[in-house]
């Protein structure tokens, strides 16, 4: 299972919501640790440097391989004896999906490098995709691009971290989720759902499930679940 989570950037006020809610309580369970590093700590100028115009030129900057590599070995060197996986956030990354999440949260060590500006030197990806015992994947949450890995790193720890035993209270609800469930046509997003009252603002509860039919139930959200899949974007 994940236990322990490092993450280097040059904002880590940007972690502050991780003491809040479910992953906060988790943290202080034990059930993971989470250190924020700033990179800025691995620069020896008095400006605190990371970036540099780009060889080639172009516009923007590049940060320098040197703080990574210094501020990654360290992490590496403080969790021995364990694969460490090391997800570079970069809109050119890979696309998180559920699939993927499910897959991290098997790692021991993840160490989530947050890019700003044009991004890191590809070499830092370089060195560590060949280095024993490291694990390397560039991440994107979407097409889209923003600011810098922050908010990527948030979305992608939350993903993980709710799939850990006993970080949510009831875990059978993580089954019928959207991008969990399957359907012959691949996997759908969930089914609509409905509390009381029974009726609000002249809108009604479908009978069926009122009907306490469980086989029909079953069979309804199913239905459900596929014509909102189909329907996604119209
Ligand atoms: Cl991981 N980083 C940035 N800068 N933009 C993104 C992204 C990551 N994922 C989607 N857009």
């Amino acid at each position: 299972m994940s236990n322990h989570f490092d993450v280097i950037t040059i904002f880590p006020d940007y972690f502050v919501p991780l003491e809040l809610s479910l992953i906060g309580k988790a943290k202080s369970a034990g059930l993971i640790s989470i250190e924020i590093h700033d990179l800025r700590a691995q620069t020896n100028d008095v400006h605190g440097s990371v970036d540099d115009t780009p060889y080639g030129g172009g516009a923007g900057m590049v940060m320098s391989p040197e703080p990574w590599g210094k501020a990654i070995d360290e992490v590496a060197q403080a969790n021995p004896d364990v694969i460490h996986e090391l997800i570079v956030l970069t809109p050119a990354g890979e696309k998180l999906t559920q699939k993927l999440a499910n897959e991290l949260v098997n790692s021991k060590h993840l160490i989530f490098a947050c890019g700003r500006y044009e991004g890191i030197d590809i070499r830092v990806t370089d060195f560590y995709r060949s280095a024993q015992n490291f694990k390397v994947r560039e991440v994107s949450i979407g097409d889209y691009v923003l600011n810098g890995g922050e908010v990527a790193t948030l979305v992608i720890m939350e993903a993980i971290i709710r799939l850990i035993p006993g970080v949510i209270g009831n875990p059978a609800s993580l089954d019928e989720e959207s991008h969990t469930l399957e359907g012959s046509e691949g996997i759908l997003v969930e089914y609509p759902n409905y509390t009381k009252p029974q009726e609000w603002r002249g809108l009604k509860v479908p009978e069926v499930l009122l009907s306490g039919n469980h086989g029909l139930i079953a069979e309804y959200r199913r239905e459900q679940a596929k014509l909102r899949t189909q329907n996604l974007g119209k």
